[in-house]
């Protein structure tokens, strides 16, 4: 246990290292447009009597100029392109693995806890705890986070949690809470995000919206920092608001059910623009509230690490809390090249952009979605 735990006071807490695994592949909107327009044609035709009777809506087809103009996006990253692409089974094609091989999410976040560690200047003999927080988790247990937590040599414990695309920053607050209170002395938080596993690829209002990605932070008590570039948490802060416009279905109980479950009941599915409208002023508020609470004026903040869902919804809320539209340098956008990496997207932004401030800058991460779920974290260049 540090000295300022043990001796009561709250220790100061620090981000010193982040890691970002990309996959190798990424699809362009071109390329789901003309997968999705296949397979869009063969459903109508496939489906034509009861479209014709009245039973079923023909599918509309996908236009890759909206795709851009509505959200930004204009290509992601995934762990199999080809699946993804087959207009036959829009879904990546992953292997099963034996029990006795890494997992898939457990390799991918070894990958950028790697890189973390590194900036951190630690080894994973360093580390005593491991939160990993994502979207979809891939098994039910044992936790993938405890996989991951033998495999980079990690003493300690770990444990899997799931907060949607807020799952980074509830991750962070967790272990900050676990630095503050002596529970731990090196966190690594981990957030792989295979989203395209979960992303219902068959349907335009939705195919376009997700990639793939892993992203990695160290915390430790600012006193224990080796590192040169460490970023102390100035405050943390969470919400969250019962809502059924962003919700997946899919779960254990599903096989206990006494119907059949709509297959697009069982991914991702959203009411995208009504989260759109409910969803912004939230997190402007919450973000007005937590700098003003920690005594910051919002144009003290250098940048803003925003969750990477949706350009205009990223600059709507740095609106909200600004009173202007905010530069691209006050909050950068990886959601072009990233698409909604789910809680990756915040953290794939602070581990891309933060090397151009200076000691004293101040900066949010944010991050937002299904829940709803809304997070942030104040932090200050050391
Ligand atoms: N091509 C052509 N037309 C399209 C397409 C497309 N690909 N998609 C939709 N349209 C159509 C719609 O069908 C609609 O047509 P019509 O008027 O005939 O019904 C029309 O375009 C307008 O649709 P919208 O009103 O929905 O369009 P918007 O301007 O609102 O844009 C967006 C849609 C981009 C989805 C926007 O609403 C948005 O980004 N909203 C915010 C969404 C958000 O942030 N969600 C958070 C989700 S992430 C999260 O919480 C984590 C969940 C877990 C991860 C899951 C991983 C799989």
């Amino acid at each position: 246990m540090s000295s300022a735990a043990s001796s009561g006071h709250s220790p100061s807490v620090s981000i010193t290292g982040t890691g970002l695994f990309t996959p190798s592949q990424s699809i362009s909107n071109d390329e789901l447009v003309e997968s999705l327009s296949v397979a869009t044609e063969r459903w109508n035709d496939e489906n034509a009597a009861a479209i014709e009777a009245g039973e079923l809506e023909a599918r509309a087809l996908p236009v890759g100029a909206f795709i851009e103009k509505a959200s930004g996006i204009t290509a992601r990253y995934v762990m199999d392109k080809v699946g993804v692409l087959d207009p036959d089974r829009m879904a990546p094609s992953l292997e099963t693995r034996s029990e006795d091989q890494l997992s898939i999410q457990a390799e991918i976040a070894v990958a950028s806890i790697e890189e973390a560690l590194a900036q951190a200047g630690r080894t994973g003999a360093d580390v005593d705890a491991v939160i990993l927080g994502a979207s979809n988790i891939q098994r039910a247990y044992p936790a993938v986070a405890i996989e991951v937590q033998m495999a980079i040599g990690a003493k300690g414990w770990a444990y899997d949690m799931n907060v949607a695309c807020s799952s980074a920053t509830f991750s962070i607050q967790a272990a900050v809470d676990a630095l503050k209170n002596g529970s731990a002395s090196c966190v690594v938080v981990v957030n792989p995000e295979i989203t395209s596993a979960h992303n219902n690829f068959e349907l335009r209002d939705f195919h376009f919206i997700f990639g793939d990605a892993c992203t990695a932070l160290v915390l430790e008590r600012t006193e224990d920092a080796v590192a040169a570039d460490r970023w102390e948490v100035l405050g943390t802060r969470l919400q969250t608001q019962f809502s059924n416009n962003i919700r997946n279905d899919a779960g254990f109980m599903n096989r206990a059910e006494d119907r059949d479950r709509e297959p697009h009941e069982l991914v991702f599915r959203q009411n995208g623009n009504r989260v759109f409208k409910e969803v912004c002023p939230m997190v402007s508020t919450h973000i007005t509230e937590h700098l003003q609470d920690n005594g910051h004026a919002p144009d003290a903040v250098r940048r803003f690490w925003l969750h990477q869902a949706n350009l205009k919804m990223n600059q709507l809320i740095a609106k909200g809390v600004l009173g202007r539209v905010p530069e691209e340098d006050e909050a950068p956008v990886v959601l072009d090249e990233y698409a909604n990496t789910s809680s990756a997207g915040s953290i794939i932004a602070f581990h891309k952009h933060r090397s151009d401030l200076v000691a004293g800058d101040l900066g949010v991460i944010c991050s937002f979605g299904a829940g709803y779920s809304v997070g942030s974290v104040i932090v200050e260049k050391a």
